[in-house]
């Protein structure tokens, strides 16, 4: 059959427990990273499969599986199953199943029926309208010994043209109960169709894969998780992105509402121009390993701030200005330990704190505040250490901390220099949240 460019993925994660609402399940599954192929994924022998199986790519979608008005089934042009039996290559099967085992990268495997096209979904409802979904069909007949040659966890739907829900559920039904983990869905329009099959399979659709190429090239991964009530995972195009745009454009879509991985399309093209597997699959996978971006927002900035002493003219306000300049600093020179305190008017995840010390504002570093931490309170009263710095030089103090959440903060200081003199110096006292 002809293979066609433009396709959909979708898979829903299965949210861990039923009676939580799932925006605030947000299950932790590991990030996907996946990768559709066709004809090599059938065709180029072992080698293929060890491509794949030191990629970093954690998943792999045979594309397509297309299904023959009477049932039966073809990877591509290849006929794999027939009457109810696997009549492919022994060879390929023996290959196939070195897939997950280790060394490797890859732990799960779909089949992904249908393509731009082609009628596969269309025979598919044709199929359970006239004979039912029962162990004796031929379609059911041939999706186990789909299943028993693949080892796939699950089936995508990659449909594109039929969108008839009830056949869909029922197939997805039929499928889940021979032994398929799960139901996927590959989806790049008609949302109204999607949603609807999502809703009637339940937790057993758990990954939705959304084409952001080709056809689908304008979707919004927010506003499809918006609709269907999940993280998607979008997919890319080799053809149009190198390995360090999918990062860029994952990682901004990861930022603006968490998604749930992403997969590239199409291995194929990545032979065929002799593109790196592993570069795409690196580039999937760091947008969820590297450390969370910081939001560029100071919290702090022109917060109330009250101080337990300060010298007149550098009041505890200039700490929290934004400005390190023209002696925009808080200078206290009480004895003991010196405090500024910030309400922040309302709780925030909090994970990085910054203080600018004398140097930060031209004067000299060895007034640069020397031991001090930073504490939390829930009501500005009592106080819990965050986090504590000692014997500090530098003129900027960075820290990243893990997220936690207060309205209340104080930047508490123990030794105000790294001289005798006992004045503390603040240009700033900024924090972050992610
Ligand atoms: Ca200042």
């Amino acid at each position: 059959m002809k293979k066609k460019i433009s396709m959909f993925i979708v898979i829903i994660f299965v949210s861990i427990s039923i009676f939580t609402p799932f925006k605030n399940v947000q299950a932790s599954p590991q990030p996907v990273s996946a990768i559709f192929g066709g004809g090599p994924f059938y065709e180029k022998g072992q080698s293929v499969m060890n491509d794949l199986k030191s990629s970093g790519f954690n998943t792999v979608m045979i594309w397509s599986i297309h299904v023959s008005a009477t049932g039966d089934l073809n990877i591509n042009d290849h006929e794999i199953c027939k009457n109810g039996s696997y009549v492919g290559s022994d060879a390929w099967k023996a290959q196939w199943a070195t897939l997950k085992q280790a060394p490797t990268s890859i732990n799960r495997i779909e089949v992904s029926i249908g393509a731009w096209g082609t009628p596969d979904f269309e025979n598919i409802r044709n199929l359970i309208n006239s004979q039912g979904t029962g162990p004796n069909t031929n379609l059911y007949k041939n999706f186990k010994a789909l299943l028993e040659a693949t080892g796939a966890d699950a089936v995508d739907y990659d449909d594109e043209s039929c969108y008839d829900v009830d056949s869909a559920v029922k197939f997805g039904q039929m499928c889940t109960n021979m032994g398929y983990k799960n139901v996927t869905l590959c989806p790049y329009t008609n949302v109204n169709f999607w949603s609807n099959v999502k809703n009637k399979l339940g937790d057993t659709v758990d990954r939705v894969y959304l084409q952001c190429y080709a056809g689908g090239s304008s979707n919004n991964p927010a506003s499809w998780q918006s609709a269907l009530g999940m993280k998607v995972i979008p997919g890319l195009w080799c053809r149009d992105e190198s390995a360090n745009s999918v990062k860029n454009i994952l990682s901004d879509w990861n930022k603006s509402s968490g998604i749930a991985g992403g997969f590239m399309w199409l291995y194929d093209d990545m032979l065929n121009n002799k593109l790196s597997t592993a570069s795409y699959a690196n580039a999937i996978n760091s947008v969820f390993t590297q450390t969370p971006p910081y939001s560029s927002d100071n919290l702090a900035l022109n917060k109330s701030v009250t101080a337990n002493q300060y010298v007149n003219g550098e009041n505890p306000s200039l700490a929290v200005d934004g400005s390190t300049t023209d002696n925009s600093k808080w200078c206290s020179t009480v004895s003991g330990p010196k405090w500024l305190k910030i309400d922040l008017g309302k709780n925030y995840d909090i994970s990085r704190w910054v203080v600018k010390h004398a140097g930060a504002g031209s004067e000299s570093s060895a007034w640069n505040t020397k031991d001090f931490k930073l504490q939390k309170s829930s009501d500005g009263i009592n106080w819990t250490d965050v986090d504590t710095v000692v014997g500090n030089n530098s003129d900027i103090t960075d820290r990243k901390v893990p997220t936690f959440n207060s309205r209340y903060l104080r930047l508490y200081i123990t030794t105000p220099t790294n001289t005798n003199d006992s004045a503390a110096r603040i240009y700033e006292f900024e924090v972050y949240g992610k």
